[in-house]
């Protein structure tokens, strides 16, 4: 092999080289310049939020220049490597297109007119708009959409002031699946990262998940590492992805179909008795209830289904069983597919239990056993008045909150009416499936503030406009990693904050002032409740800060050992194979197979996924990572292009099912897709005009999912549900 499997996924090898491209990037020049002038750069380690894997940063600043970010290599999440938009966290930093002011909408919504405001009027209007909401409708008609690290700061705030509603795209439009089944058969979270042991599996099984191209650095290193010691992967994508380019076996699966696969590899491990029976004994419950469940899903039936080989899902069962318990068979992240997710997920778990992975080297390791003291938990919270919406009617849905629910009431008025919107670090119109329903859902609105760093689609529709620093530039919540080991990860500015911009502890807090709720927020600078933390802990401040991250040493315990059995948190306090809680709430105990809408003549389901480079549409902008890739094309298979007579680079527009039409979008014809499926890396296509380098650039998967699939457990949206016709551009 020219190439070692290990080479082609290798991160921060491609990343050096994206970097020496990226002329973009003045500060090459300048660490360079100030290298050669014997200039010593001061390190300032932090933690990364290109993405939410929260890998550990050191940042090399000279002059109050951030020149250079590097991986801390005693970060269990990165391990010293940094991905590509790790690195490329520079280019946010000194995007020149962003929010520098606070601003105060002065046209239509969404028009992008804006005048600029002191913080002073911004979070005054702002104060005071809330208060007015309360006063009309109540407090709890204000809900909070929000992901990453503003939550910390924001939760609290909308608590004090008396809702409940809060909603985050993480969970429904993501893991809520899988959290919600991990925790109706568990009762534990599978976590981020995800405890799969893929440096010891001897087997690690794929289904969409698409490791490598879903960059998150320490499980593309674990992966990587699988490959090396020679372990089988499996693949399971309707598209050649990089994984699949690593796998001994791709099965390019017919899409919306997995369930079919998992539950026909279920019956062959049942029938062929290739199950743990010692371990199923110990820790599972409702083995006699659903041993016959999957009589019926033979590998022929599961043929018909995936249109994949019988012998290919034999042999691959085989491979699984024979090498259990060192299977990884990993559960997804982003697994709001059909609207069948949890129970998909279910499934998945039955597996890994049946094989006795959990809490077994090469399977699913045990989370750090290590305990920190509680921290004080301050003034209580006002107990709202009315039941928050944010779970809708969904019995499973979780404390994260279905966006959806909230998106619904704000359209519908009931249960009771929605009135304000707080978005923090989410874009919306990019993230929620059917965005003409976000563009409605907000005209209801009497307030829309935006928490942002960049003018996004979503921003450019609030009435006020609060400009965030970047992660480079501020302090935020202490990061609890809970892997193997337990440790603590700093957030901390490496420069100042640019232009007028804030942290969003200043703003909640600045906020809660204005509302009278300061009481919530009992400290000047949240350094000072950083450091309060760490005397909780009885862990050195200083010694965080100069390291950036405290590993906690011994306090791992792995596997299962006569002292150390998995403690599931069920009522049974076992793995729960049959639900009673699902049957309880009129739902299948045992997963069972839904047919999903397959494409007709002349239409391609509709299926997206991720660039190494790009974190959804937060990255669009970057002008480090625009670099290395600018747009998105359209993935179309070669045999139809060639039947269409359409050649790589044609530009075409997509029309779903809907009738909504796309931008034009170039095509790239491939071999690496299936005929039945089109797809598009997703988070391009911005249409906000502030946003210089993405504007116009690329297409949006999202303006075509009109349609979505609610999961009727969890109340997550499945948005692999829509189809697209092709439509040529002269
Ligand atoms: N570079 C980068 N990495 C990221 C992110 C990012 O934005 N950028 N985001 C992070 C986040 S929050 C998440 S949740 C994850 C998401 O990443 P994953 O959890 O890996 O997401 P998936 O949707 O499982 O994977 C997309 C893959 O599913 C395939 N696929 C489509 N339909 C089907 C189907 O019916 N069956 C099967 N088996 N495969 C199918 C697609 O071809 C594609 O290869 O990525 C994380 N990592
Ligand atoms: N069609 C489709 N929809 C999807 C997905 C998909 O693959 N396809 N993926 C789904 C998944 S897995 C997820 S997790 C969600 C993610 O959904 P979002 O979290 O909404 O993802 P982004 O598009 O990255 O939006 C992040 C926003 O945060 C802003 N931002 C970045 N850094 C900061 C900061 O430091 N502070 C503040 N205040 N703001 C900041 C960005 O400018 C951007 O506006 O999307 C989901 N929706
Ligand atoms: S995986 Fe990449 S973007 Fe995500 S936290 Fe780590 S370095 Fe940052
Ligand atoms: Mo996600």
């Amino acid at each position: 092999m020219a190439l070692s499997r290990r080479q082609f996924l290798q991160i921060s090898g491609a990343t050096a080289a994206g970097w020496a491209m990226a002329s973009v990037c003045p500060n090459w020049g300048l660490l360079r310049a100030a290298e050669q002038a014997g200039a010593t750069a001061r390190i300032v380690p932090t933690y990364c939020e290109m993405c939410f894997w929260k890998c550990g940063v050191l940042a090399k600043v000279i002059d109050g220049t951030v020149v250079k970010l590097e991986g801390n290599p005693v970060h269990p999440h990165c391990r010293g490597r940094l991905c590509g938009r790790g690195n490329g966290g520079i280019g946010l930093l000194y995007d020149p297109d962003r929010l520098k002011a606070p601003l105060i909408r002065t046209g239509e919504r969404g028009d992008g007119k804006y005048r600029e405001a002191s913080w002073e009027e911004a979070l005054a209007y702002v104060a005071d708009k809330m208060q007015v909401i309360a006063a009309k409708y109540g407090p709890e008609s204000l809900a909070l959409f929000t992901h990453g690290s503003g939550t910390s700061h924001f939760y609290p705030l909308m608590r004090a002031f008396g809702t409940e509603n809060v909603a985050m795209p993480s969970f429904a439009q993501c893991r809520g699946p899988r959290v919600a089944a991990y925790d109706l058969t568990t009762g534990i979270d599978i976590g981020s990262p995800e405890r799969l042991d893929m440096p010891n599996s001897k087997v690690v099984v794929l289904l969409g998940s698409h490791l490598g191209e879903n960059m998150h650095s320490s499980q593309v290193q674990d992966f990587t590492q699988a490959i090396d010691n020679g372990a089988t992967i499996i693949v399971v994508d309707p598209r050649f992805s990089t994984a699949a380019g690593k796998a001994d076996h791709w099965l390019p699966i017919r899409p919306g179909t997995d369930m079919a696969l998992i539950l026909a590899w279920i019956h062959l491990v049942l029938k062929n008795g290739w199950y743990d029976k010692d371990y199923v004994e110990r820790y599972t419950t409702g083995f006699e209830d659903i041993r016959d469940s999957f009589d019926a899903y033979t590998p022929e039936w599961a043929a018909a289904e995936t249109d994949l080989r019988p012998d290919v899902i034999r042999e691959t069962g085989r491979i699984i069983a024979r090498n259990a318990p060192a299977v990884a068979l990993h559960p997804g992240r982003h697994v709001t597919w059909d609207g069948n997710d949890v129970q998909r997920e279910r499934a998945i778990i039955i597996l890994q239990a049946l094989l006795g992975t959990w809490g077994r080297k090469g399977g699913i390791f045990l989370p750090s056993p290590a305990k920190l003291p509680p921290l004080p938990g301050g003034k209580a919270f006002p107990k709202p008045k009315r039941k928050p919406l944010n779970r809708g009617d969904f019995p499973f849905a979780g404390g994260e909150g279905v966006t959806n629910a909230v998106r619904a009431s704000t359209l519908s008025g009931e249960p009771y009416p929605i009135k304000g919107w707080f978005v923090s670090g989410t874009n919306l119109l990019a993230t929620l499936p059917n965005p003409e329903e976000t563009r409605q859902a907000i005209r209801n609105l009497d307030l829309l503030v935006a928490v942002d760093v960049m003018p996004t689609d979503t921003v450019v529709h609030a009435d006020v406009i609060l400009p965030e620093c970047t992660y480079l530039e501020r302090h935020d919540a202490i990061a609890q990693l809970r892997g193997r080991e337990l440790a603590l990860a700093i957030r901390q500015p490496a420069v100042e904050p640019l232009y007028n911009t804030k942290p969003a502890w200043w703003i909640a807090r600045s906020l809660a002032n204005k509302l009278g709720l300061g009481d919530y927020f009992p400290w000047e600078h949240y350094a000072e409740k950083l450091e309060e933390d760490c005397l909780v802990w009885d862990v050195d401040f200083e010694e965080l800060k100069q390291k950036g991250v405290i590993v906690f040493p011994g306090s791992a315990a792995p596997y299962i050992t006569a002292t150390n059995p998995p403690r599931f948190k069920t009522e049974s306090g076992k793995l729960q194979l049959y639900s009673e809680e699902l049957e309880l709430e009129d739902f299948a105990p045992v997963p069972e197979y839904v047919q999903n809408p397959q494409p007709k003549n002349g239409e391609f389901r509709l299926i997206y996924g991720r660039s190494p480079v790009h974190t959804f549409s937060r990255t669009v902008n970057n002008p480090v990572l625009t670099e290395l890739f600018a747009e998105n094309e359209v993935w179309l298979n070669a045999g139809v292009a060639e039947e269409m007579g359409l050649k790589s680079g044609a530009l075409v527009r997509l029309v779903n099912q809907d009738d909504v039409l796309s931008d034009p979008v170039r095509v790239k014809v491939t071999e690496r897709i299936r005929t039945d499926c089109v797809y598009l890396v997703h988070g391009f296509g911005a249409k906000s005009k502030r946003l210089n380098r993405a504007f116009g650039r690329g297409v949006s998967d999202q303006d075509l999912i009109t349609r979505y699939a609610v999961d009727p457990i969890a109340g997550t949206t499945g948005m692999r549900v829509n189809f697209v016709k092709i439509r040529k551009e002269a």
